[in-house]
């Protein structure tokens, strides 16, 4: 590497921005430049950790320009703007995804080369922003790069947790939780905005003003720091913005005077009390301060985003602000219900602080704000403890009452409505002096209990807000996330909303950037599918990707296939090797299941299919089991939550049939069983590309949609699924010869249930088989009675398998016996990839995104001049 320190390269490194152009040569003087001048590394050492941050300043220095530019002319057009707010961004790594999209690459490597360094050496130097669990957050990551792709005028909105989701390390006890400590180099891609903050408040009091109006007073204030993250657009300068709150205390609140009292904790309370509240995503909430935590997070995002959404607009107004255009400048898109208390701030904005009246201020959010619906598993939906909420946000409760006054008030004439309101008020006051009543009798009562010997009953359960109906209730559209989704969502879930408005909902089935999960994912794949089609217009337009049906059964085509996905899978046995040990063939099937443990999505039924398999092998001869058994190499990878026990088990299950089958010298090739750790948006985009059978396998009517299925199938994987989530889709699209599917359907689950609690489910005798194998102790000593426990009996949820891997285990295990007869004609196999890679063309988030700004937000793209 070349010394920096010498006159000459200071020279060449302070070339400025403005003579910023994309050749090699002016890179590596930008490089070199940010190298010199970077605070953040010594002077005298020029060592890859540094190369990468100097390399991705340079990038951003690009993007800063098209940010601007992007955000001058917004301004400048004050075109309606959407607005994505989501707890989640799963970003994953920057460099190589922004000098793509940017067209460097190449330019970017011959620059990097000059400096002594190798481009894919710098970028995997990189952490991953994760801040995000799994689907729901890399989606609201795909979507920013299809708004910025077809320049659609959107912004980004999150939180800036200053640990990612933890780093997963498997040991003798299965997983184990590490902070992920992903700013500890700093971050070379955010810009803070100090002149961008906004206060927060929670709990104090609501009075009434002689005004006539409500404020909010008192409690406590924090406040909301921006900073921004730019987003580039694939073959555009548009770049949009994620804009990541970060808590910080006021400055006033470190006390002085008791930390020079000594007393140093107290004096900084303030400051860990704000900045906790960003500290990492999902806190657990089992404790009450866990509780308080969550909420005050999800409060902070919507509270600060809405007040700089509203900055924005008054701005963008001029002198004369007409709150009535709001909905027309603004559309807010609630990722899941965690941000639904952007309703009841935007109601709160606008009547306490900005002086409309109720009835416009409910026109405008209900015309401004959407929902996304995302899980319909009754345990994932949103409730919060009404207690809590009036303690931490007081003003917001009122409003959410008047809401649910509203709601049901709905279908009325005015006059009756004005009616019941005096009436309302006359039964207020009453109730009030009632409740005073109340209060005096329990006190009385309280004073008895302390006499007696045993307590009263227990009190009442808790008073619980409904998130996802108020996200329904004050919406103008809900939406779920697969065909077979929404239509749960509108006869299940939310049945009688909408039967009410059954305009309301819509589907939009969710998609995936082709950018990163085919394009930069795979550069070999890619270069194939471009020289077939004759362009690279398939990145834009993922239509034309279909152009590859007609060359289906093209023996070139089929061997140039064959080599990409053996090089991919080369790679990952390399990768495997050095992160897990195992050493896995080549030449094996690479059969692949990643994403959250979790049990619906069935990982133990994935596992035990391979039990069941290594237990024929082992009753059989070398050459039966040869005969009947197509080699495979079995990948799991995902992280299960840190206190779901459950899930915890299953990974320790997975990481000891490893440890049993891999070291069989009976069954060598034929069989390897390895759990990846630490499964992330890196890990995926090196794993994917080399699959070749991939499983979607949850519990029919469960996974709402997955969007890992679209990037197998995208990159030529054959899916092995149940008709759940888009997995439905993808085989409409790809042709139920080339998917191969098995187990219950959504509709029959149900009557499955109820079958299985009369006691009326007679298992199959290899499931029997199978959970005795478990059980007879041959992959070590850990108890697994009460994982299999789970799948047998009959009653309760979490017990008595209710997640069906029993009803659908003999099902699935024929299956995958089809599955290694396919693989074994090898012709047929890769006809079947290739039409795979074909069909996918529906699953781009850019057909998604463009569905979203025409059926929901009413946006239109922006280009730049
Ligand atoms: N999803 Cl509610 C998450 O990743 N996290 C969540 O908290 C909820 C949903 C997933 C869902 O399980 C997948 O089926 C979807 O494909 C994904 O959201 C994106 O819609």
């Amino acid at each position: 590497t070349q010394k920096l320190n010498d006159p000459i390269a200071q020279e060449e490194a302070t070339t400025s921005l403005s003579s910023f152009t994309p050749d090699a040569a002016s890179i590596a003087s930008s490089i070199k430049y940010h190298a010199e001048f970077s605070p953040l590394f010594s002077p005298e050492k020029f060592e890859v950790p540094k190369a990468f941050f100097a390399t991705a300043q340079s990038v951003r220095d690009a993007l800063i320009i098209n940010w601007n530019a992007t955000y001058d002319y917004y301004e400048k057009l004050n075109a309606k703007q959407a607005y994505y707010l989501s707890m989640e961004f799963l970003q994953g790594r920057a460099l190589l995804n922004a000098i793509g999209n940017l067209e460097l690459t190449g330019a970017y490597a011959e620059a990097l080369s000059k400096l002594g360094y190798k481009l894919e050496d710098v970028a995997g130097q990189e952490p991953d922003a994760a801040l995000g669990n799994g689907g729901l957050g890399r989606l609201a990551s795909c979507f920013l790069d299809s708004l910025a792709t077809l320049n659609y005028p959107a912004w980004g909105y999150g939180l800036r947790y200053r640990y990612g989701l933890f780093k997963q390390q498997i040991t003798k006890d299965g997983q184990e939780e590490v902070a992920e400590d992903w700013l500890e180099m700093g971050n070379p891609w955010e810009i803070v905005r100090n002149d961008v903050s906004y206060p927060i408040k929670f709990y104090g009091k609501v009075i009434s003003g002689s005004d006539g109006k409500k404020h909010w007073i008192g409690g406590e204030d924090i406040k909301a720091v921006a900073f921004d993250v730019p987003i580039p657009g694939y073959k555009t300068k548009t770049t949009i913005n994620l804009r990541l709150w970060s808590t910080k205390a006021l400055s006033e609140d470190f006390d002085l005077y008791a930390f020079n009292a000594g007393k140093h904790t107290e004096a900084y309370e303030a400051l860990v009390n704000a900045e906790k509240i960003c500290y990492i995503l999902y806190p657990g909430d089992e404790s009450m301060e866990g509780k308080v935590l969550r909420l005050k997070q999800q409060y902070t995002l919507c509270s600060a985003s809405l007040q700089d959404i509203i900055a924005c607009f008054e701005k963008r107004s001029g002198p004369h602000v007409s709150w009535e255009e709001f909905p027309e400048k603004v559309a807010v898109q609630m990722n899941d219900t965690h941000p639904t208390l952007c309703i009841p701030e935007l109601l709160r904005i606008l009547i306490d602080l900005k002086g409309l009246d109720w009835k416009d201020a409910w026109s405008i959010t209900q015309r401004t704000v959407a929902y996304t619906n995302h899980t319909v598993l009754p345990e994932a939906l949103e409730k919060w403890s009404l207690e809590l909420m009036q303690k931490l946000l007081p003003r917001h409760v009122e409003i959410v009452e008047m809401i649910d006054e509203e709601h049901q008030g709905k279908g009325k004439g005015k006059e009756e409505e004005e009616e019941e309101e005096e009436e309302k008020e006359k039964e207020k006051e009453k109730e009030k002096e009632k409740e005073k009543e109340k209060e005096k009798e329990k006190e009385k009562e309280k004073e008895k209990e302390k006499e007696k010997v045993l307590p009263e009953p227990a009190p009442e359960p808790p008073k619980l807000v409904r998130m996802a109906n108020l996200c329904v209730v004050s919406g103008h559209a809900v939406n779920g996330v697969a065909e077979i989704h929404t239509e749960i969502v509108k006869e299940e879930v939310f049945n009688a909303f909408y039967e009410l408005w059954p305009e309301k909902f819509q589907n939009k089935t969710n998609g995936v950037t082709p950018r990163r999960w085919i394009r930069f994912c795979n550069p070999d794949l890619s270069k194939i599918i471009t020289d077939w089609i004759g362009s690279e217009d398939w990145i834009l337009n993922t239509g034309k990707l279909a152009e590859l049906r007609k060359f289906a059964d093209n023996k070139d085509l089929h061997n140039q296939w064959r080599v990409a996905k053996r090089s991919n899978k080369t790679k990952v046995a390399a990768f495997l090797l050095e992160k897990t040990g195992y050493s896995v063939s080549s030449d094996a099937m690479f059969d692949i299941q990643v994403k959250r443990i979790h049990e619906y999505k069935r990982q133990l039924l994935n596992i035990l299919g391979i039990v069941y398999r290594y237990k024929k092998m082992k009753e059989m001869t070398v050459a039966e089991r040869k005969e009947k058994f197509v080699p495979r190499v079995c990948i799991f990878g995902g992280k299960a939550f840190a206190t779901y026990v459950q899930a915890k088990r299953i990974v320790k299950f997975i990481t000891d049939v490893g440890a049993t089958v891999n070291h069989d010298p009976e069954i060598g090739d034929l069989l390897k069983v390895v759990f990846v750790p630490d499964y992330n948006v890196s890990v995926a985009e090196l794993l994917i590309p080399a699959s070749e059978l991939s499983q979607h396998i949850s519990t029919a009517g469960m996974e709402a949609s997955g969007t890992s299925n679209m990037k197998f199938a995208m990159n030529g994987c054959i899916l092995i699924g149940t008709l759940d989530g888009a997995n439905v889709e993808i085989r409409q699209e790809v042709g139920e010869d080339n998917f191969f599917l098995f187990g219950a359907k959504a509709h029959e689950i149900a009557g499955l249930r109820k079958e299985r609690a009369e006691g009326k489910f007679v298992p199959d005798p290899r499931f029997e088989e199978v959970k005795e194998f478990v059980r007879s102790g041959v992959f070590g000593p850990y108890n697994y009675d009460e994982l299999m426990g789970s799948l047998e009996g009959n009653e309760g949820f979490g017990k008595a398998d209710y997640f069906l891997v029993g009803k659908d285990f003999p099902s699935y295990i024929e299956c995958q016996e089809k599955v290694d007869e396919a693989y074994r004609d090898e012709k047929g196999w890769t006809r079947m990839s290739i039409l795979n890679t074909a069909g996918s063309y529906k699953f781009s988030s850019d057909r998604t995104i463009q569905e979203y700004a025409q059926d929901i937000w009413n946006i239109n793209p922006v280009e730049l001049p």
